[in-house]
């Protein structure tokens, strides 16, 4: 089952996503990636949002560059978490992004993770499941122990 979908504005975005695809892989968290433009194709993304829902997403990931809408207009679309990625593009390079999914007015929440972020945002995305899922929170435990590790390490 697809918990987590992944959606990014442009196909020039997927490669700068793909990085949550690869954290959620190690978990075994199932996930579905689609593009769709919220300025270019909203009612689209209305029906990618109920589709996704109704396979049971319980996640979005959001992912665009420049003006980046998708993620505030998935979270008007959804009432399950959001979490925003600002993607690097465009003359001001990621930093317009950032804003615009920062920026959302009280009650419609974007989670936002760093510029070019996707893996954060699949890190935060499994530990939104972990809440309610004992196996994925002692996955997560590991994961911590093992960067602790790894930082000790003088290589
Ligand atoms: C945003 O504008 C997209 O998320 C992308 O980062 C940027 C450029 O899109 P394209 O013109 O490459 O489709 O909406």
């Amino acid at each position: 089952m697809a918990e987590v979908a992944l959606i990014v504005g442009s196909k020039s975005d997927v490669a700068a996503a793909k990085g949550a695809l690869d954290v959620l892989d190690r978990f075994g968290v199932g996930w579905e990636a689609s593009v769709c433009s919220a300025h270019r194709a909203p009612e689209r993304l209305r029906r990618v949002i109920q589709e996704a829902e109704d396979a049971g997403t319980r996640v979005f990931i959001a992912g665009a560059g420049m003006a980046a809408a998708l993620p505030g207009a998935v979270a008007s679309m959804t009432t399950r978490p959001v979490v925003g990625v600002p993607l690097a593009s465009g003359a001001l390079n990621g930093i317009d992004a950032l804003l615009a999914i920062a920026q959302m007015p009280p009650g419609i929440p974007v989670a936002t993770v760093a510029i070019n972020g996707a893996a954060n945002a699949a890190y935060l995305a499994i530990e939104i499941l972990a809440v309610n899922d004992a196996q994925l929170t002692a996955k997560l435990a590991d994961w911590r122990k093992e960067q602790s590790q790894r930082i000790d390490t003088f290589e």
